[in-house]
C-alpha cells in the first residue's frame, strides 16, 4: 500500500467538525512547544488576527474569539459576527498571524473589521469597548516562548549512536541530517549512496528518543554496536561535507536512575513488554542480558531467534516492560508465546514449566502519572514502525501510563502502545506549526475508500500470522 500523497496542510478543522471529534490538549505533550503556557489557553480568549477578508492592499488584523481549541489549533470567529457561525474559521495559534490583544497598537499595524460588517456596526471602537470588557488574551510572550521552545540542542553534523533497524539488537553510529521540531533524520555513517546518490539506509526519530545516545554509549552500558564499515564513501552526500561533532550526554534528556541495592532484573526473570517489533502487542519476555546504567536486553519468549538477533534494549524505568500479571489486572489482552492458550494460560503455571521466576514488581516504574488523555482523543503520533511518519491518530484506550493509538484510517494492525510522555506523540496542529509533514488518514472519510483500503491490508496479511514489520 502507497501513501496517499503527502498534504502539508491538513485540515483537521473540517475532520474535527464532521465527527465532532476532541482533541488532546496542548498541555499533555511535555515535550512540545508552549506545553507549559497553555494552561492559560481557554476558549472566550481573544486575540488579533489577520482579517482575510479585506480588500486592502496592506495586512490588516481584526479581533477574534477562541469558540473551539484542538491542539494548536483554535476555531476563530472575529468580532461584531456574535452567534452567527457562518464565518467561523480555524487558525493555528503558533502560526505568525496570531497576535495578543494591543499588538496592532504597539507595532503601528491597522484594525479593520472584515467586509462583511461594514454595514453592521458604525460605532466600533464603543463596540469593542463592551466586548473586551474583562475579556483575556493570549501571553504577552506567547511568540518568544514559542521561539523558544523550539530551539534544539542538535544540529546537522552531530554523530550519535541509534539502534540498527536492520538488526534491532545493535546500535549504530549515524549523523544528524535534519532537525524538524525536535525530530531528528539520522543517516547511518556507513548506510550508503544509491545511483543517484539518494540514502540508503536513514532513521528519524526525536531527540528524546529512548533509541538514541551519545557517542561511547554502546560501548558503555555493555550494548552491541555495529563496526562502522569503513569502506562504505558517503563522502559525496551533503551532511558528510560537515564538520562533525560528538554529541554527549548532557544533549540527551536524563533518565530516572535506578537502584540497584536490593536486588535488581536478572538474566531469566519473566516480565510482560511491548513487542518491539508489533508495539500493539504485549507479550510474555525474559530479561536476557542485564547492561550497566539500568538497561536490560528483553526476548519475546517463545518467538526469539535464538541467536540474540531479537532482543531489545529497554531501560529499567521505561514503561514498555510491566510485571507479569498486568495485562490481566488491566483487563487488556497479554500475546502469549506459540501454542499457549489464552484459556488456560496462567503465570504461576508458566513461571514453573519454564523454572524461571518473575521480575519482582517494585522494579518496574510504576509511578501513578495523571494524564490529560481521554480515549477518543485525536494527536498527531508517530508510526514507529515507520519513524518518518507523523500521522493523524486517536487514542484507543488508557491503561496506566499507556495509551493505545490508532492510526485513522488503517487497521487496527497498526495500532501501537506508547507511554503518555512520550516524545512520539503531539498535539494536533503540530506538523503545521513546526513545517512536518502529517500524513492523514488513508481514504478521506469515505466509507468506500476506507473499507477498500482495509481490504487490501487483509490480502497482504491474509493467511500469514501478522507478519513482522522491520523498524
Ligand atoms: N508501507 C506501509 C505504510 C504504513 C503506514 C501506516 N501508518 C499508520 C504499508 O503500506 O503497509
Amino acid at each position: 500500500i502507497s501513501l496517499l500523497p503527502a498534504s502539508s496542510g491538513y485540515d483537521w478543522g473540517s475532520y474535527l467538525k464532521k465527527h465532532g471529534y476532541l482533541a488532546a490538549s496542548v498541555s499533555s505533550f511535555r515535550h512540545a512547544p508552549l506545553c507549559a503556557q497553555w494552561e492559560d489557553i481557554e476558549v472566550g480568549l481573544r486575540v488579533e488576527v489577520l482579517n482575510a477578508h479585506s480588500a486592502l492592499m496592506t495586512k490588516v488584523y481584526w479581533i477574534a474569539t477562541i469558540i473551539r481549541l484542538a491542539g494548536y489549533k483554535a476555531l476563530l470567529r472575529y468580532e461584531g459576527f456574535e452567534n452567527d457561525d457562518s464565518h467561523d474559521f480555524w487558525c493555528n495559534l503558533g502560526s505568525a498571524e496570531v497576535h495578543p490583544i494591543g499588538w496592532c497598537a504597539v507595532n503601528s499595524k491597522l484594525l479593520v473589521p472584515p467586509q462583511a460588517l461594514h454595514n453592521h456596526i458604525t460605532d466600533w471602537k464603543s463596540y469593542l469597548m463592551k466586548r473586551l470588557v474583562g475579556a483575556c488574551t493570549l501571553p504577552v510572550d506567547f511568540h518568544v516562548k514559542l521561539a523558544e521552545s523550539m530551539k534544539y540542542p542538535f544540529r546537522q553534523g552531530v554523530r550519535v549512536e541509534v539502534v540498527d533497524r536492520s538488526l534491532v539488537s545493535r546500535t549504530r553510529t549515524a549523523v544528524v541530517d535534519t532537525v524538524i521540531g525536535g525530530r531528528l533524520r539520522l543517516i547511518y555513517e556507513d548506510a550508503g549512496l544509491g545511483p543517484t546518490g539518494e540514502v540508503l539506509s536513514d532513521f528519524w526519530c526525536h531527540m528524546w528518543s529512548p533509541l538514541m545516545h551519545p557517542i561511547n554509549w554502546s560501548v558503555r552500558v555493555g550494548h552491541l554496536i555495529k563496526e562502522t564499515d569503513k569502506s562504505v564513501d558517503m563522502s559525496s552526500h551533503p551532511t558528510f561535507r560537515k564538520v562533525f561533532c560528538d554529541s554527549v550526554p548532557r544533549q540527551f534528556k536524563k533518565l530516572r536512575t535506578v537502584y540497584v541495592e536490593g536486588g535488581f532484573f536478572e538474566e531469566g526473570m519473566k516480565l510482560e513488554a511491548i513487542d518491539p517489533l508489533n508495539l500493539g502487542n504485549i507479550c510474555v519476555a525474559t530479561v536476557r542480558k542485564v547492561l550497566l546504567d539500568g538497561y536490560l536486553m528483553v526476548g519475546i519468549d517463545g518467538v526469539e531467534m535464538g541467536d540474540g538477533s531479537d532482543w531489545f534494549c529497554y531501560h529499567a524505568s521505561s514503561h514498555a516492560i510491566l510485571p507479569p500479571g498486568y495485562c490481566q489486572n488491566n483487563d487488556i489482552p497479554l500475546t502469549l508465546p506459540p501454542g499457549y492458550d489464552q484459556a488456560t494460560f496462567t503465570w504461576p503455571k508458566y513461571l514453573e514449566e519454564t523454572r524461571s521466576v518473575a521480575a519482582p514488581r517494585r522494579l518496574f516504574n510504576s509511578d501513578p502519572v495523571g494524564h490529560g488523555f481521554a480515549p477518543g482523543m485525536k494527536l498527531e503520533a508517530v508510526d514507529l514502525m515507520e519513524p518518518r511518519l507523523v500521522c493523524v491518530a486517536t487514542v484507543q484506550c488508557c491503561v496506566g501510563r499507556l495509551l493505545l493509538l490508532h492510526f485513522d484510517g488503517w487497521e487496527s494492525e497498526f495500532d501501537q502502545w506508547v507511554d503518555c510522555e512520550s516524545p512520539d506523540i503531539y498535539p494536533v496542529g503540530w506538523c503545521e506549526l513546526t513545517g512536518y509533514q502529517l500524513q492523514p488518514p488513508i481514504g478521506p472519510g469515505t466509507e468506500n475508500v476506507l473499507k477498500s483500503a482495509n481490504f487490501i491490508i487483509f490480502l497482504r496479511t491474509k493467511g500469514a500470522s501478522k507478519p513482522k514489520q522491520k523498524m
